[in-house]
């Protein structure tokens, strides 16, 4: 670790500042250049303990830049974890305040449900595919807390990957039912299709999206526990929204999930 402790907490306090404060800041590393992976982390962590201590539970792990299609956009070669907390959970069919978001986007996902605890390293796609409970599609609406979404892979681990509010609906299934590699996704922003994908964009699988967060928590002493929420990244490229967009997301075999900016 590059950074002592009170300098995490800083960073952390300011990121959570700047989400809370609904403006944007230059990204971390533009003042800690020698900032290690582990202190981005360590950042994410103190970030998520500021938010429990508030009350904010943590309600799912999200994986993020699993898709080419988001790894091209935001110009970075690997995916990365975070955590979404109850506050961000919105209804499927609801409304978002963008006066609460900087700069909204959102992603089309398909989320699992696990049954069962997983454990790394070594944790591979059959593994996932054994411990799901069940399959349910998503929007996460990311709003990265750096100015024009320009930042490094340590910093957007430090901002929590972005994660500021998340919808989950249309119609659950069980993992056996379906080939999650072949799920074709269309996402609609005012009633026109605007990006397509099917669940293979993420890593192949999205189930690899999920073994590569469990090798991860592995790593670090840590399982992902049964009951687990995770949402395993976006499909497409992200997309931006404001007041008075429209999104819907549908996805082969498991229903559609729309939210209205207001
Ligand atoms: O969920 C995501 O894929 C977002 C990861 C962070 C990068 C971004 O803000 O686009
Ligand atoms: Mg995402």
């Amino acid at each position: 670790m590059a950074l002592d402790t009170q300098t995490i907490e800083k960073i952390a306090e300011h990121l959570e500042s700047a989400e809370r404060e609904v403006r944007d800041v230059t990204k971390v590393t533009d003042d800690y250049p020698d900032m290690s992976w582990d202190d981005a982390y360590a950042i994410q962590d103190t970030l998520r303990a500021r938010k429990e201590a508030r009350g904010h539970k943590t309600v799912g792990l999200k994986c993020g830049l699993t898709s080419h299609a988001k790894m091209k956009q935001m110009g970075v070669a690997a995916p990365c974890f975070g955590f979404v907390s109850e506050y961000m959970n919105c209804p499927d069919g609801g409304e978002i305040d963008c006066a609460r978001l900087i700069h909204p986007k959102v992603e089309a996902e398909i989320c699992v449900v696990t049954k069962a605890a997983l454990r790394g390293p070594g944790c591979h796609v059959g593994a996932v595919l054994a411990a799901i409970d069940f399959v349910i599609p998503g929007v996460e609406i990311i709003d990265s807390r750096y100015r024009d979404f320009k930042f490094d892979l340590k910093s957007v681990i430090a901002d929590n990957t972005s994660a500021a509010r998340f919808v989950l609906g249309g119609r659950p299934r069980n993992a056996d039912e379906l080939d999650l590699r072949t799920l074709g996704v269309v996402l609609e922003k005012n009633g026109k299709i605007v990006a397509l994908a099917a669940g293979a964009a993420v890593l192949g699988h999205p189930a690899a999206a999920v073994a590569m967060l469990v090798n991860h928590l592995g790593a670090r002493g840590q399982e992902l526990p049964a009951g687990s929420l995770v949402m395993t990244g976006g499909v497409t490229e992200a997309i931006a929204v404001q007041a008075g967009d429209h999104i819907n997301v549908r996805v082969q075999e498991l229903g559609s999930v729309s939210l209205r900016f207001v």
